[in-house]
């Protein structure tokens, strides 16, 4: 199925000048950039988005890491988008994370691990209208796309 979902490419991918070697992994992988922008998450913009882990142990610092610096906010669309991602990006902790995955190729940590990807179309459809306005998100397909998805094909 066509789906949509939000990669957020977390500030110590910024910081740390890996950037285009993350995003070249997805669109390696044949997604569509529907939308992209840097941008700094604000403390009320976080609260919102990590509102389902609000009152555990890692919150707080969650809180601090996603606005300590600039982001780079996407959403990639494409058949089987969410879970693509979600194994492109690997286990949640660098240090479990398979290698060939970016977590695993790229962290070690279990606070700064890089890269978040939604977990679900409904979660998608949530953290995408946090980030995104309607206006700012193109629907288009690629000169590649039609021998990356076959038409048809489940
Ligand atoms: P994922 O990003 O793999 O979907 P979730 O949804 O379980 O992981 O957790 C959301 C975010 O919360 C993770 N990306 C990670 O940054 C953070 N997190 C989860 N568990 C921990 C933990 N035990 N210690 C520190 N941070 C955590």
């Amino acid at each position: 199925m066509t789906e949509s979902t939000l990669i957020i490419l977390k500030p110590d991918c910024v910081q740390r000048r890996l950037l285009g070697r993350i995003i070249q992994r997805f669109e390696d992988k044949g997604l569509t950039l529907a939308g992209m922008k840097l941008m700094q998450i604000s403390t009320e913009l976080a609260e919102r988005h990590y509102a389902p882990h609000k009152g555990k142990p890692f919150y707080p610092g969650l809180i601090e890491y996603i606005t300590s610096g600039p982001v780079v906010v996407m959403v990639l669309s494409g058949t089987g988008a969410i879970d693509i991602c979600r194994k492109l990006m690997g286990k949640t902790f660098g240090y479990e994370a398979e290698p060939g995955t970016i977590r695993g190729d790229f962290g070690a940590s279990k606070t700064y691990n890089l890269v978040h990807g939604s977990d679900a179309p409904e979660t998608a459809e949530t953290e995408i209208a946090l980030y995104f306005g309607p206006g700012e998100l193109l629907d288009y397909e690629t000169a590649a796309h039609c021998w990356t998805f076959k038409p048809g094909e489940s």
